[in-house]
């Protein structure tokens, strides 16, 4: 490589290339913009996940190295699909401007390589999970427009001296700001047309029917989040509830066309519509806490509900499920695959599909209109949300979407428990106050909570009435804090005797362990 002369570079195409530039790159951001926005409406037209930047977004989902999703979701946690959407993006603009400087001087290769990046989404959208060839459209849609709104725009950089002075130094203010706007209305309305898919109407206008087996009361006084600052609530609102899944677009199943196809080693396979699952005469109603593998050592990934569901070990006994098929290949509107062991399917007590959380119909967000829940197994396991199939089938034969990327085929949660408050690094006075937090084993039950600070023994902090075993507990200790830095820890004991292990594992492959560690100082 030349190295540039210190008064500038050799520029055969003239002076005026330079401040030609700016402008060109611009031209390129905005026949981006036009292309997408035209993406966006005609993905309005063929469904959301046509859209390139959704598809491409897939495929980086589907994709990626198991140690690159891992670190997007320890780093970015609920926020990793924004993320992702913001990166592709902001890639796109950055080809897009760089496009833009070499139509200055090949128009066509400009042009190719906006061909090219449209070219990149429609295979992308073909081969996304639940890709048909009309995905392909909204990308080559945009391709065209883009390369319509460049040449409208590059062109006038690239006339001759003569004309451009006409057309004011190449940058035509007018032509910039028409293209920018009609890019934000493409865009707009495809944003729209696409919100007409949107399931929250119908959502909103199903009824659940009342179980037949209510959830047992809650004893009295059983939340301390009333009595404890900075303590978390017994149960979490369903706005507040964790999100984990691939889904980039929220799959939007109607009620009307629901379908659950038990299918596989059953000896009576059976297609059941939603309708199906609300006339049941069965349905429970019970109180659990669900728990994501990717949970660190005082993470947040859990919530707890109250559910609503078809008993499944009945249910997949009317199916006549095989004692071969160990595994329970379940399926994913969008395609995912979560694969459960049948014999927790089949005993787990309070295992269901359901319907309903915390007295709504499941939010969208959250597996509408049917998912798994399983207590005691992490959600990968387990928990598959927009559940349409139920393939009973053997783990030696199938490997589920986590386990291909290096999850263990197994999950049960591990006993866990976590500081609330005060949290890490908090300075308060010296003096009395509570530490409180809450603790888990689901299935087993939690029977004791203690809690060291510095260097003293294990303290028995007070614990919230048991709900159920597949609740987690809250759990209070007052203490009385010297002035200073303190070292606060914490550690569960399970009503099976299990003590938590102060062994430090990483969520990966199986679920993280070690005791959840915070040092605080009191002034
Ligand atoms: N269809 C589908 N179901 C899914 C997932 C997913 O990615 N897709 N993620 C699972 C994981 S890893 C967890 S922890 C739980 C999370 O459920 P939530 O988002 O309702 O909290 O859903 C499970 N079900
Ligand atoms: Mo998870």
């Amino acid at each position: 490589m030349r190295r540039p002369a210190p008064g500038g570079r050799h520029r055969p195409a003239g002076p005026a290339l330079d401040a030609r530039r700016g402008p060109a790159a611009l031209a390129g951001l905005l026949a981006a913009a036009v292309a997408l926005g035209t993406a966006e409406l005609a993905a309005g037209l063929v469904g959301p996940p046509s859209s390139p930047v959704v598809a491409v977004g897939d495929v980086v989902i589907a994709r990626a190295p198991g140690p690159v999703t891992r670190w997007a979701i320890a780093t970015f946690g609920g926020a990793d699909k924004t993320v992702l959407v913001g990166g592709t993006v902001l890639l796109v603009a950055g080809c897009a401007a760089g496009l833009g400087v070499l139509a200055l001087r090949h128009p066509r290769a400009g042009a190719a390589g906006v061909v090219l990046l449209g070219g990149l989404g429609a295979v992308a959208a073909l081969t996304g999970p639940a890709g048909s060839p009309l995905d392909v459209l909204p990308s080559l849609v945009g391709a065209g427009a883009g390369v319509l709104a460049l040449r409208l725009l590059a062109d006038p950089l690239t006339a001759p001296p003569a004309a451009q002075g006409r057309a004011g130094a190449g940058l035509d203010r007018r032509r910039f700001l028409l293209t920018a706007g009609a890019a934000l209305v493409a865009g707009g309305s495809g944003r729209f047309l696409q919100q007409r898919l949107d399931v929250a109407g119908d959502r909103s206008g199903l009824t659940l029917p009342a179980p037949a087996s209510p959830a047992p009361p809650r004893p009295p006084g059983a939340d301390l989040a009333r009595r404890v600052d900075g303590l978390t609530p017994l149960v979490t609102g369903n706005r507040d509830f964790y999100r984990i899944d691939t889904a980039l677009t929220v799959p939007q199943i109607r009620p009307a066309e629901y379908r659950l196809a038990v299918t596989g080693m059953v000896a009576a396979p059976r297609t059941h519509t939603l309708r199906d699952l609300l006339d049941r005469d069965d349905l429970i109603e019970r109180d659990a806490t669900l728990t994501c593998v990717s949970n660190e050592v005082g993470g947040r990934l859990a919530g707890t509900a109250r559910w609503l569901g078809v008993p499944l070990g009945a249910f997949l006994r009317e199916h006549g499920v095989s004692t071969a098929a160990d595994q329970l290949v379940c399926r994913s509107g969008d395609g995912m695959t979560i694969g459960a062991p049948t014999r927790a399917a089949l005993d787990v007590g309070d295992a269901m599909l359901a319907l309903g959380m915390n007295g709504e119909p499941l939010p969208v967000e959250h597996g509408f209109p049917v998912r798994m829940v399983i207590p005691g197994l992490y959600g990968y396991v387990s928990a598959c949300k927009w559940l349409v199939g139920i393939e009973a089938a053997t783990f030696a034969a199938f490997d589920a979407f986590w386990v291909q990327r290096g999850w263990a085929a197994a999950g049960p949660i591990r006993i866990s428990s976590r500081i609330d408050t005060p949290a890490a690094g908090d300075r308060f006075p010296a003096g009395r106050r509570a530490i409180a937090g809450v603790a888990w084993a689901q299935t087993r039950g939690i029977a004791a909570v203690e809690v060291r600070v510095d260097d003293g023994g294990w303290l028995p902090a007070d614990l919230s009435p048991e709900v159920d075993a597949d609740v987690w507990r809250q759990w209070v200790l007052p203490h009385d804090f010297a002035p200073g830095v303190h070292r606060l820890a914490v550690r569960a004991t399970g009503a099976d005797g299990e003590v938590q292990t102060d062994v430090v594992t990483e969520p990966f492959p199986a679920g993280a362990t070690g005791l959840h560690a915070i040092d605080v100082t009191a002034t």
